[in-house]
């Protein structure tokens, strides 16, 4: 059987529950692609069904460039520990995708020293970065000629976590919207090859983002944590022990600040709800669920770190990070148990 244009799953038309289901047997796309791209809707979630490893393992064996590609926004996610030893020897072309969701503040020389500066704490090595979003031509004619450099006529590996962007970079690229792209993490399921111009791509399903609160969430909820458009950042000035709840879906308490303040990088649609520290636990027991909402039904553990820095970004996989500067002596991270949170060089 022939696969599924947008997703490229094998197509089947015998088992209507089962992944690749067509009710028409000459149908280009499968069902869930075909509701994904008319409907919007979500009608099989697979946001846990890839093993990512297979992704790399088989990329690995191929004789092609790689493109990775990175969200951004959500960048720590982004990362696969162990790239370099996966793909040793392959060029690797990183595209970092929704630049769109960055405040302007951010210049692109800052954004790619910082895109430098994380790689070499990680120890990943890349041959070329290009920043883009979806509207920008100028970048999606760089990615053009990079991938035409390295490839040398070889195909070209689109990869990178869940939900990156990478079937909406091909599409970009090929000018048409013949993959299915979602807010969904998993909308891609097999090794889908496209040709565009006189060079091969092959999109991938995406590596899963395993310690992400994108993870935990409700599908319902992603579009209230994912963002959509420019981030506004909220700037909160500190004084004392302050607490802040990210919806229900976190909470971040500053101990001991003097001249301080935060600034939260986060989806417009979710709520941030100030409160003393020592308020801070009843308040969460008392109206997480209703006044702090979306929350996960899922047990929450704390991250404790000492603040050593003078300014420092708290990041939340899948949620997005608060920066924060000035004196302030302990925090205290509450996220849902197996969501990683990192604390990093302010990125602004
Ligand atoms: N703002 C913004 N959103 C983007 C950009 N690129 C992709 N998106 C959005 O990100 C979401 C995921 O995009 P996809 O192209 O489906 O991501 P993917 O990496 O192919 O995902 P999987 O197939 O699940 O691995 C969709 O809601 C896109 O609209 C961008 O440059 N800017
Ligand atoms: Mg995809």
């Amino acid at each position: 059987m022939p696969r599924c244009r947008g997703c490229g799953v094998e197509l089947q038309n015998t088992d209507k529950k089962a992944l690749g289901y067509t009710p028409k047997a000459d149908s280009e796309y499968c069902q869930r692609c075909f509701r994904l791209i008319h409907y919007g809707d979500l009608t099989v979630s697979m946001k846990t069904g890839i093993d990512p490893f297979d992704v790399l393992k088989k990329v690995s064996e191929m004789d092609c460039a790689v493109l990775w590609v990175v969200d951004l926004f959500d960048f720590e996610a982004g990362m696969i520990s162990g790239l370099s030893r996966y793909l040793a020897g392959k060029d690797i072309i990183m595209a970092a995708t929704k630049r769109d969701l960055l405040p302007e503040t951010l210049s692109d020389h800052k954004a790619a020293e910082f895109v430098f500066t994380r790689l070499k704490d990680l120890g990943i090595h890349i041959s070329t970065l290009i920043l883009s979003s979806k509207e920008d031509q100028t970048a999606i004619e760089e990615i053009r000629e990079a991938v035409g450099e390295y490839a040398h006529g070889r195909p070209c590996a689109v990869i990178g976590k869940a939900n990156s962007g990478k079937s909406t970079l091909l599409n970009c690229l090929s000018g048409n919207n013949s993959l299915t792209v979602s807010r969904y993490p998993g909308t891609t399921l097999g090794f889908n090859e496209i040709t565009i111009g006189d060079q091969v791509y092959i999109d991938t399903p995406g590596i899963e983002i395993e310690h992400s609160m994108l993870m935990d969430a409700d599908e319902a909820d992603l579009k209230t944590i994912v963002p959509d458009s420019r981030i506004k950042p909220a700037v909160y000035q500190l004084k004392g022990d302050q607490s802040f709840a990210l919806g229900g879906l976190a909470r971040i308490d500053l101990y001991g600040c003097e001249k301080a303040s935060c600034v939260f990088y986060l989806s417009g649609r979710l709520n941030i709800h100030r409160s003393k520290c020592e308020n801070a636990d009843e308040l969460w027991q008392k109206h997480q669920g209703e006044m702090l909402v979306p929350t996960v039904d899922k047990e929450f553990s704390v991250s404790r770190k000492r603040m050593e820095e003078n300014k420092m970004d708290i990041v939340i996989d899948g949620l997005g990070w608060a920066c924060v500067s000035g004196t302030v002596k302990n925090i205290s991270v509450h996220v849902p148990k197996g969501v990683n949170v990192t604390y990093r060089k302010a990125m602004l």
